[in-house]
């Protein structure tokens, strides 16, 4: 087989002063700081056009090979939320009964979360991301590479420019989620990765008041 010639071009550098640079950074760190998943969401509608906007900075992030193993289903039609609903709550059912070990409901206690998930049918928008195992392409195999590290980078992309847009989030986790593969007909190649009720904020929308890991805790500094 030939080998693929990839053209090169020059990279764009975004450059700083070292002054800015620190600025910049801590700046960022408080806006991230900022993020929090919210579990009560407004029904105000967002506009179609910062999601879209959101999943292209997404499908910005790195991926193996540059293969860009994703799909993000967004689903605003209410019967389709409602659906998702309630196979979620089906199987969250099941988790919050007898599936989680006491240990992990244990650790949930902080976060007041239970089987009932009314987010999903009051958020403007439901995005699915989909992880591709691997390509089809006119029905052949082609195979993806990391997929779980490019999928899980895509969503960190994704969850920041939720945030940025000044929306919020939730990383939902319904287990397991295979009924979103079939509720939104996906292709076999496609596994639910996780599940992402996005929109504004509930008007007295409250969180656990819970603090982040200290630097010391999560830095190892080898100089
Ligand atoms: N998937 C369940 C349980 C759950 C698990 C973890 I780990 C969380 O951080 C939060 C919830 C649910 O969505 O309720």
């Amino acid at each position: 087989m030939p080998k693929a010639q990839q053209r090169f071009i020059l990279y764009e550098r975004v450059q700083y002063s070292q002054a800015e640079m620190i600025q910049r950074s801590r700046d960022f760190y408080h806006f991230m700081d900022k993020r929090r998943t919210v579990r009560n969401f407004s029904d105000q509608p967002v506009p179609l056009e910062v999601i879209e906007n959101i999943l292209l900075a997404a499908s910005s992030a790195p991926s193996g090979a540059h293969k860009q193993p994703w799909t993000f289903c967004v689903v605003g039609q209410p019967g389709l939320k409602r659906k998702i609903r309630e196979a979620a709550e089906k199987e969250e059912y099941q988790n919050y009964h007898g599936r989680m070990s006491d240990e992990w409901l244990a650790d949930l206690a902080t976060f007041g979360t239970d089987w009932h998930k009314p987010f999903l049918e009051t958020a403007p928008y439901l995005i699915i991301v989909f992880k591709k195992a691997y390509d089809l392409v006119d029905g052949e195999k082609k195979k993806n590479y990391y997929v779980n590290e490019s999928v899980g980078l895509a969503t960190g992309f994704l969850l920041a420019a939720i945030h940025n847009a000044g929306l919020a989030s939730l990383t939902h986790t319904p287990s397991p989620m295979n009924f979103l593969q079939e509720i939104l007909e996906r292709p076999e190649n496609e596994r639910p990765f996780l599940l992402i009720p996005v929109g504004y904020p509930a008007e007295e929308a409250q969180v656990p008041d819970i603090s982040r890991k200290e630097l010391r805790e999560v830095m190892v500094l080898y100089e």
